[in-house]
């Protein structure tokens, strides 16, 4: 009978022992951060108030980097759409995961984050643009867009099944944000939420509550509007220019009733037009036809249509921006409401840059500055002081090696991104001092021909090459828009010589060369990529 109570008790005490160590795992678990990382489509970090522009108000978006971090010097490997996104999702470059340019095939099967976290315990959710064929791995849900997806009744892929959903893209993939958070999440697992949002994207086509916004605002374009390329000659056959390049209906909505404003790609346009409801039709008409009228009548030639074009195209795509930051406003507030503020990382980034005028230019693709960086703001106010500032050389590269860390999960040894982790706490040790770069889709829309390059904290090599083989050198402390190529200026020897050794050196470092570029390009003329 007593040797009986004592198994009992020591039973009873195991069980407690058991039950105790259970519970201490579990709470770890659910204490591993939330992460909500949310990316926009284009977004100039020029256009984001927080950066000190001067050309808009982004409140919401500025809050993260109020109650967290903001990066100086974010920039991309690739700038363009498709291949950044699968940098961000691999930790690797493009020549290592394969995804070089917007028309090579993205293979799913390989590593990427969200998998890594998904199989650690986290819910998993992307939502909205993903410019990425197939059915996304990683994800316990899935509802993005196809390609570049649509701005008014856009088609949504929801695990799979495609579906066309009324009104405007910016809120609708914000309510599916929203509605996976409130609804779909499973409230004891810690959760992953990709949050993408096709805006500022061309043909920025505003959501009718902002289509006066900046109506009574005439913006100046940047000093160097009128480059003329001068040293630059692959600066110089890009077909991105505002003046050259901007179609008045597609990109400037002069889709006039009389049709003749006839331009190329008016038919386009008109079938973007014809997605919106009547009544979405009617209070477009309202506010465009009078602008389509004056245009007319004015007639604007030479530097007047320069400056004309630059206006037009600021005021909608900065339109677009003010969708994307009410969104960014709607979730900040649901996790405040909702107490998961303090344990969830925030993250707003941009697929990459974009040039709002900048050496006359919109669109990206180019290492220059305006589209080699990004805007990166990030907060997470268990870890990351309010009000953080940093200058240090960072690239998308680093955000999914960042997220594991965060989460606990042991980052891969072929990831080649660094942490964000330490640097934004203020307790890293040392940090890269160079950046490396390449950029492939030539031939290809707007001629952007092949390129690579490094960046330093002060200069940047850059050699283009395929039909052309071209270096410049710059010096960014002297010359920050890039205007002057200092490549063959005797002054620069030195420079040029270690420019010329960093290079070397991040080739080696990444694993890219000369035969790697060549061999994506015999894909291209093999004709198993067309790239159009
Ligand atoms: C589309 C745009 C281009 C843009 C690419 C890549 N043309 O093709 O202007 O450079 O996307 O952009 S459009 O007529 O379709 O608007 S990316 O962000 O997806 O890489
Ligand atoms: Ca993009």
């Amino acid at each position: 009978m007593v040797k009986n109570k004592w198994i009992t008790l020591v039973f009873l005490i195991l069980v407690v022992i058991f039950n105790s160590c259970k519970s201490k795992s579990e709470v770890n678990k659910t204490r591993r951060p939330n992460i909500v990382f949310i990316m926009t489509d284009d977004h100039a970090y020029q256009a984001i108030s927080a950066y000190g522009h001067g050309l808009n108000n982004t409140p919401n978006i500025d809050r993260i980097a109020k109650e967290g971090a903001i990066f100086n010097r974010g920039y991309v490997t690739n700038s363009i759409c498709a291949p950044s996104r699968a940098v961000m999702l691999t930790g690797k470059h493009s020549f290592v995961n394969g995804k070089v340019d917007n028309v090579s095939a993205f293979n799913w099967d390989q590593d990427n984050f969200a998998k890594s976290l998904q199989k650690s315990g986290y819910q998993t959710a992307l939502v909205g643009k993903i410019h990425m064929d197939g059915l996304p791995q990683g994800f316990d849900y899935s509802n993005v867009l196809p390609g570049q997806g649509e701005y008014y009744s856009p088609e949504f892929i929801e695990n799979g099944v495609k579906k066309i959903i009324p009104g405007y893209i910016t809120t609708i993939t914000t309510d599916i944000a929203l509605n996976w958070l409130k609804n779909k999440r499973e409230k004891d697992k810690p959760f992953l939420l990709l949050y993408h949002q096709k805006a500022p994207h061309r043909t920025w086509m505003p959501e009718e509550k902002y289509f006066t916004l900046f109506d009574d605002k005439t913006f100046d374009p940047p000093a160097n509007f009128f480059d003329d390329y001068e040293g630059r000659p692959a600066a110089a056959t890009q077909e991105m220019s505002i003046f050259n390049d901007m179609d008045l209906v597609y990109d400037l909505k002069m889709l006039d009733k009389e049709g003749d404003i006839k331009t190329k790609y008016r038919g386009m346009f008109q079938r973007k037009y014809d997605r919106m409801t009547d009544e979405q039709k009617a209070a477009w008409d309202a506010y465009y036809d009078p602008i389509i009228a004056d245009f007319k009548a004015k007639n604007p030639q030479g530097k007047d249509l320069a400056l004309w074009k630059y206006n037009r195209y600021m005021h909608d795509y900065l339109r677009t921006v003010q969708s994307v930051d009410d969104g960014v406003g709607q979730v900040l507030d649901y996790l405040k409401e909702n107490g998961l503020e303090e344990n969830t990382i925030v993250v707003y980034t941009s697929d990459q840059g974009f040039y709002l005028g900048e050496h006359g230019w919109f669109d990206k693709r180019f290492m220059y500055e305006e589209s080699f960086r990004t805007p990166i703001l990030v907060k997470y106010p268990k870890e990351i002081k309010a009000g953080t500032v940093i200058d240090e050389l960072v690239q998308n590269l680093d955000f999914a090696p960042t997220f594991l860390d965060y989460a606990g999960v042991d980052i891969p040894t072929d990831i080649q991104g660094e942490s964000l982790r330490k640097l934004v706490k203020g307790e890293a040790s040392e940090w890269r001092d160079a950046i490396y770069y390449t950029f492939y889709e030539f031939p290809g829309e707007h001629k952007v021909k092949r390129h690579y390059g490094v960046r330093t904290d002060r200069y940047k090599l850059i050699h283009f090459y395929y039909d052309i083989d071209q270096w410049e050198l710059f010096d960014l402390e002297k010359d920050p828009s890039e205007m002057k190529n200092v490549y063959n200026d005797p002054s620069y020897a030195d420079v040029k010589n270690n420019m010329h050794e960093q290079l070397e050196k991040m080739r080696t470092k990444y694993g890219d060369s000369d035969e790697l570029n060549q061999a994506s390009l015999n894909r291209v003329l093999k004709g198993k990529i067309s790239n159009h």
